[in-house]
């Protein structure tokens, strides 16, 4: 597509000019407290307006902040499970929930990383994914004792086809180092890469071989100081640091 080819270049050229002038202004107050404070900063910096899920963040690129020297995956997008067509989550964290003293004091939460191959014992249970090409899905399965107990959950090969190429076509990704100062956050943006994506068939490549994984963290319940509800529902993908080369082109 040639058209989108020259739109490609002049979003590259034109977020290249405002990364410099990012860049230049040294050390930066955090604007946000938290972890989400240093994408936020930076896409106020560059006046963003309102997030919109499922475009990408400045004209046709989709924009990761990070701290230059994590390890954490990178994550690509959020899609909630399905089970026979109706969300799953609340139905993971009622059947596999766990008790976790460090995430939570007395309720149950649903804490994991799951990849293809890798598994590790969760409650009694190990869970794996596997992309079923007949069935065009993703496929979460729980084992006990090395037998398959059930297909717990699944994402339509459609819905995240549509998720990565909506949002992540074309990817910049921003590095950080932070420094703390009178207790507050600042940012010194050092360094951005863009890439293009290559192509949903990798992505599928990617979850088969344990570089592309999906991160949950699900959780709900009441605050241990009282009633506010608390409820987090995080079903994210996300690739391995080492893979983004696998998944994407870099393209400047
Ligand atoms: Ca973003």
């Amino acid at each position: 597509m040639r058209g989108g080819e020259v739109i490609l270049r002049e979003d590259v050229l034109i977020l290249k000019k405002e990364f410099k002038k990012i860049k230049n202004m040294g050390l930066i107050k955090s604007l946000r407290k938290g972890p989400t404070g240093i994408g936020y900063t930076f896409e106020a910096l560059l006046n963003k307006k309102e997030d919109q899920e499922s475009k990408p963040d400045f004209r046709s690129i989709e924009l990761k902040c990070k701290y230059a020297y994590s390890k954490i995956p990178l994550s690509l997008f959020s899609c909630a499970p399905l089970k026979n067509g109706n969300y799953a989550t609340r139905y993971i964290l009622e059947t596999y929930g766990y008790l976790n003293q460090e995430i939570s004091n007395n309720e149950k939460v649903y804490y994991n990383n799951v990849f293809s191959n890798y598994t590790k014992d969760l409650g009694g249970y190990r869970f794996n994914l596997e992309v079923d090409r007949n069935k065009k899905q993703v496929v979460m399965k729980a084992s006990k004792n090395g037998e398959v107990v059930e297909e717990v959950c699944y994402w339509d090969f459609d819905t995240l086809e549509k998720r990565l190429l909506n949002k992540l076509t074309n990817l910049a990704i921003i590095y950080a180092y932070p420094y703390y100062r009178d207790n507050a956050e600042y940012f010194k943006y050092i360094k951005m890469d863009i890439y293009k994506l290559k192509s949903f068939e990798k992505f599928l490549e990617l979850i088969e071989n344990d570089e592309v994984l999906i991160h949950f963290y699900i959780k709900d319940g009441i605050t241990d100081i009282g009633t506010p509800r608390l409820s987090v529902r995080e079903v994210k993908f996300a690739l391995k640091l080492e893979s983004i080369s696998k998944l994407f082109e870099k393209i400047a």
